[in-house]
Parts: structure tokens; C-alpha cells; sequence
């Protein structure tokens, strides 16, 4: 989670979901983030873009800039990497090759869009921005096994493009043992990609 905030993770098993979790989850998706603020009720947020705005607001030195027509457009691009999350599911689940040809096409497209928007080093320059932190949940599933689905380069700004980001974050939100745990995901779905893991 980053930030300096005391937080514990629990992952959930999206090929077994369990009930806890789908109580909690309106969309069925992760990530959701529960919040008990002063020992008072307990909230569930879900969407990782509203979840990483709430994170930023409630912390020290914020990630969004406060220009609101630059903020405003990091806000866009923190979206769109809430998208290409859902897309990555998609793909992950495709039931067949032309599903997932058509998938990992799009994720091609998105990655390929991202890069002209950011100024670098980071995506809004000499910082580090929401959107960066955004996108260090797409590479999560972005492993030395798993590749970039047929892209040719890491996307968005040069200093995910040298891996700094996405490995210290990653590893950090998603433990270790990440990459094993996608692996076996990965093995065991019943789609498309279970083939090509086979191969
Ligand atoms: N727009 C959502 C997308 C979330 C999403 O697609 N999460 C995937 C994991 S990366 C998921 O939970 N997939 C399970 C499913 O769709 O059943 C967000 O940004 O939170």
C-alpha cells in the first residue's frame, strides 16, 4: 500500500473466491480496501482508482498534483490503468485463442497509448504520481514467465521502463511469493492461458 500506512493484506483466490469476499465485493473484483476509522464502522471501498485517491488523500505529500487541469488528467490516466486492470482479467480468462489474441491485442493498444502521455522520468515528470502507482498493479502480472503478452517493451514512463518502480512496489503490495502464486493461477485456469502454459 505504500505511504507510510499500517495496512494488512489478505489475498483472495479469484478461481475460488470465497464467500467472505463476495459479501464484501459488489463487483466480485479485487482490489477492496477495508477501512475502520477511530474503532468506528467499518467501510469497503472498491475500484483501485478510488481506492488510490482516498490513500493519497489521507496521507502525507500528495501523488496527485494540485493543478486541477494537470491533476485532472493524471485522474484520467489513473482510470485508464483501472481498465487495462480489467482487461488484464479478461485475458487471463479468455476461453479460447481467439479471445485471447483479440485480448492481449488490446492491452497492446493501451500500452502503446500510455507512453506519449507521460514526460518522464516518471509519468508527470520528476516525481513519482498516482498514475505510476496505478500501474504497478498491471505489472504485478507482468512476471519474467509471464512476459508483456506479445508487447515489445515495459509501457508508461521511463522509470517503470527500467523496472525501479514496478519491482520495489510490486513486491512490496503483493509479497514474494507474487510471481509462484500467479504462476500456479495461471496453470490452473481453465482458459486459453492454461494451454499456453502447458506448452
Ligand atoms: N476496474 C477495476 C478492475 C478490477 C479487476 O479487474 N480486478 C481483477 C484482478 S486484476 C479481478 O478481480 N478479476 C476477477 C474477476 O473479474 O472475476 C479496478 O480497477 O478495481
Amino acid at each position: 500500500m505504500g505511504k507510510g500506512s499500517t495496512y494488512q493484506r489478505i489475498d483472495i483466490n479469484l478461481a475460488n473466491k470465497p464467500d467472505r469476499f463476495l459479501s464484501m465485493s459488489p463487483t466480485g473484483k479485487t482490489p477492496l480496501l477495508r477501512v475502520r476509522v477511530d474503532q468506528g464502522a467499518e467501510h469497503i471501498l472498491f475500484e483501485s482508482a478510488v481506492i488510490a485517491e482516498y490513500l493519497d488523500e489521507i496521507a502525507p505529500s500528495p501523488l496527485l498534483p494540485a493543478d486541477p487541469l494537470v491533476r485532472a488528467r493524471h485522474r484520467a490516466w489513473v482510470e485508464f490503468a483501472s481498465s487495462t486492470l480489467a482487461d488484464i482479467a479478461k485475458l487471463y480468462t479468455a476461453p479460447d485463442q481467439s479471445v485471447y489474441q483479440a485480448k492481449a491485442e488490446m492491452l497492446r493498444r493501451r500500452f502503446t497509448q500510455v507512453e506519449p502521455a507521460s514526460t518522464g522520468p516518471w509519468f508527470g515528470g520528476e516525481r513519482l504520481s498516482l498514475v505510476d502507482a496505478a500501474f504497478t498493479a498491471i505489472f504485478r502480472y507482468w512476471t519474467p514467465s509471464s512476459g508483456c503478452w506479445g508487447c515489445n517493451s515495459r509501457p508508461t514512463s521511463r522509470r517503470s521502463a527500467d523496472g525501479t518502480l514496478p519491482t520495489a512496489v510490486s513486491t512490496e503490495r503483493s509479497g514474494r511469493d507474487h510471481p509462484a502464486r500467479l504462476d500456479v493461477f495461471m496453470r490452473t485456469s481453465n482458459g486459453h492461458l492454461a494451454v499456453l502454459w502447458s506448452q
